[in-house]
């Protein structure tokens, strides 16, 4: 559990900014820039995966992406089980809690784990909570879920809890990729004071102002994604970073 271990001591020191590449949507030079680019600008680990693997770019630019980092976590956020790779200092092993699918709660567990075994590497047992955004994302469509109703905080405490207790390290709380809506303040806040794993939040955070206020109210490690694909801008990493890690001073 090195990985695991590094990021336990990364959310007691202060709050993380994440980027997310999704490897479907760049080519190999895309991959290296914007790794490189996120490392040097902030950036405390980098996320790769996605909803969909409809591009074969996944396992090459994740490559690509691990060997253009020098210091920070390359993590994988697997959209199912093919996402699996050896390429990555550890994978986020997903279990939709907030959904009733079985398929997504332990069906794609059990194919990812021989892949698992054989590649050796650190597999994080990660409670996922998809909570409504807005509109519909496609982790929901893709995951059949019905997400979290966006003010209800206490189901999305006593999801965060039961994947605790169970035996979860992390959760992730995400409104879904270009949420119009972010994951309330309020939500983040009840969660993180009930439960004593670290958190990690994303889904539709646009802006650093919005991404300091996710690290105040108790996110752990705050997500960006799409706002990175419409052209990498090295300045608003360089902005998020900043707002995230100044917000919670511990
Ligand atoms: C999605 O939490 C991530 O799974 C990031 O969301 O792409 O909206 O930043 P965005």
């Amino acid at each position: 559990m090195k990985i695991y271990n590094r990021l336990v001591e990364m959310s007691h020191t202060q709050a993380n900014y994440f980027c997310l590449l999704d490897p479907d949507n760049l080519d190999k030079e895309e991959a290296r820039e914007y790794a490189v680019k996120s490392e040097e600008n902030g950036a405390d680990g980098i996320l790769v995966g996605g909803s969909l693997m409809y591009r074969d770019s996944f396992e090459e630019n994740l490559k690509i992406i691990k060997e253009s980092v020098k210091n920070i976590p390359v993590l994988i956020f697997p959209g199912l089980f093919n996402f699996v790779s050896p390429y990555a200092d550890a994978l986020l092993l997903l279990s939709v809690v907030s959904s009733r699918n079985a398929q997504m709660l332990i069906g794609e567990q059990v194919r990812a784990a021989p892949l698992i075994k054989k590649y050796g590497i650190e597999a994080i047992g990660t409670g996922y909570l998809i909570i409504d955004g807005g509109n519909n994302s496609s982790v929901q469509y893709m995951s059949h879920s019905m997400p979290i109703p966006h003010a209800k905080d206490d189901i999305a405490a006593v999801h965060a809890l039961a994947a605790q207790y169970i035996g979860m390290k992390l959760i992730y709380m995400d409104a879904g990729s270009g949420a119009v809506k972010p994951i309330s303040n309020s939500m983040i806040t009840q969660v993180k004071s009930d439960i004593e794993i670290p958190l990690i939040v994303g889904g539709g955070i646009k802006d650093p102002e919005t991404a300091a206020q996710k690290a105040a109210a108790g996110a752990d490690f705050v997500v960006t994604g799409n706002i990175l694909e419409k052209g990498f801008d090295t300045g608003l990493v360089r902005e998020f970073a900043q707002a995230i890690h100044l917000s919670r001073k511990k």
